[in-house]
């Protein structure tokens, strides 16, 4: 077939709108969840100042303890959706709304591609393109373009950038996406060092995301300089059919465009203005994939010793009222964790109750959902064990973890919930102590939950009671945990 002859089918230019109404989503959400914690690094440690590039001005004391919300930026909704202070939940949910759209697009333009014939216009079939493009892309640097006629379909330096761009840099995405799933990288570590770690995989998503942003912007501006008007019609025809008139193919395409800008500006809107119906109506999509695609991956992690994390970040304060400091004082002799709720056995357990109870280490990654991770053995009894003993009564649908009053958080006490199967995992325990000593206050003493398949926010600090419960309008304000409550995450957290 002659090459020429391809023209743009309906489906391709279908492909062509929905990838470009995605694309922007997911840059747009991916910066609200960048300016939550703004720094990249090639390490998991994270180490203060140890990040290779990072954006906004805030310093962080040295002379006091801060949290990672601290660190936080705001970002203008012009760049970022929703935009504003801390609205990663948001952001997450857009993001991954779109992803699972963006990718089915993705392989039916590709699967499309190559049961028509179309993957000639991308992939070359000779080695000539090299030296082709070289010399294209000469030309452009002395700025001039070259002959209308090596446009057919594609100049060999444009067939090149669009076919990297569609097998190299989307699929590049997608791997270092998934390489953030700390569900994932769990079960499969081996996939994390693929790119360095989770610190990798997120640097490099991010320079894709730059890779992105320049391609986006090249791909226009060739669109419009380079043989106007030929090409700003081509694109124009992309919308309208091939026997419109180019009247018609303007006006489709305008609408087109003003389409996807007032779309973007609506859900952008909405989402601010209603933050918590967004929750809902995202998380019934987002959730059930979360657990189809992760919810059966089992922490398989085994880091060594060594790897250890020198400065483990933090992110929640400790409680300061009178009653978490007077059981600190004393070394949390008359802390007791309270179970109870649908539990046949209702228990109160000391410290020293715990310590009785066999003991599992476990050197494992922290992956917090503003994007920093820690390395650090942490000591503790499974929940496994603790079921055991309390015995679940069949209603019990949902176990949650309560921890203290912190005043950071006044509305109400921070907690998590989870259903039951998903605590039952290897690697879910009730820690008490972080490398080898008791647990420091500000990683949660005298007790703080483990579960390291899922994001950091589930994990909670300073407990004192687990309540079984059969539905989750009996916690908080019924969302499934604080952040969700108060943050609109979603409650799944294993990406
Ligand atoms: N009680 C309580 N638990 C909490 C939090 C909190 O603010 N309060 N923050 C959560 C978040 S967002 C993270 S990332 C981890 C941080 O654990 P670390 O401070 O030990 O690093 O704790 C989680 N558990
Ligand atoms: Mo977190």
């Amino acid at each position: 077939m002659d090459t020429t002859d391809l023209g743009f089918p309906i489906w391709l230019r279908i492909n062509h709108f929905i990838n470009l109404f995605c694309i922007f989503f997911l840059m747009r959400s991916g910066l609200q969840i960048l300016a939550d914690h703004p720094k990249l690094y090639w390490d998991d440690h994270c180490r203060p100042g140890s990040e290779w590039v990072k954006f906004g001005k805030k310093k962080m004391p040295t002379n006091r303890l801060f949290t990672s919300m601290d660190e936080a930026e705001d970002v203008s909704p012009v760049f970022a959706i929703p935009g504003g202070h801390h609205n990663l939940g948001a952001g997450r949910n857009w993001h991954f709304l779109i992803v699972p759209l963006w990718v089915l697009n993705g392989l039916s333009y590709v699967g499309l591609l190559f049961a028509t014939g179309q993957w000639r216009r991308l992939i070359p079939t000779s080695w000539s393109v090299i030296p082709e493009a070289w010399q294209s892309a000469l030309t452009f640097a002395s700025l001039h373009a070259p002959p209308q006629s090596s446009f057919d379909p594609y100049d060999s330096l444009q067939q090149l950038v669009y076919a990297a761009v569609v097998f190299v840099l989307a699929p590049f995405m997608i791997a270092t996406g998934l390489a953030q799933s700390p569900a994932l990288i769990a079960r499969y570590p081996w996939y994390a060092r693929l790119f360095g770690g989770r610190q990798g995989a997120r640097s490099l998503h991010f320079i894709g995301l730059l890779l992105m942003v320049g391609y986006v912007l090249i791909h226009l501006t060739m669109v419009i300089l380079v043989h106007f008007p030929r090409d700003v019609e081509r694109m124009f025809t992309m919308f309208g059919s091939p026997g419109t008139s180019s009247a018609a193919a303007f006006a489709l395409s305008t609408a087109a465009l003003l389409f996807v800008i007032g779309f973007h500006v609506a859900a952008t809107v909405y989402t601010r203005r209603h933050p918590r119906g967004f929750q809902e109506r995202a998380t019934t999509i987002v959730e059930p994939l979360m657990r189809f695609f992760f919810g059966g991956l089992e922490s398989h992690q085994r880091f060594d010793r060594s790897d250890v994390t020198a400065e483990h970040h933090v992110n929640g304060y400790p409680p300061e009222n009178g009653d978490y400091r007077r059981q600190a004082e004393t070394g949390f002799r008359d802390w007791r964790l309270r179970v109870s709720g649908l539990v046949d056995r209702p228990l109160e357990l000391s410290l020293n109750d715990l310590k009785r109870m066999p003991k599992q280490e476990q050197t494992v990654r922290h992956n917090c959902i503003q994007g920093w991770t820690g390395i650090a053995t942490w000591g503790g009894v499974r929940v496994q064990d603790l079921l055991h003993r309390c015995r679940p009564k069949p209603g019990a649908q949902w176990i949650v973890f309560h921890a203290f009053v912190q005043e950071e958080y006044a509305p109400d006490h921070y907690y998590e919930a989870f259903r039951l199967d998903e605590v039952q995992g290897p690697q879910t325990i009730l820690a008490y102590e972080m490398n080898g000593r008791p647990l420091p206050s500000q990683h949660g003493a005298p007790c703080r939950l483990r579960l390291e398949t899922k994001v950091g926010y589930k994990m909670v600090k300073y407990l004192r009671h687990i309540e079984l419960v059969a539905s989750l309008d009996q916690a908080g304000l019924g969302h499934g945990g604080y952040r969700e409550d108060y943050q609109f995450y979603d409650k799944v957290a294993s990406i």
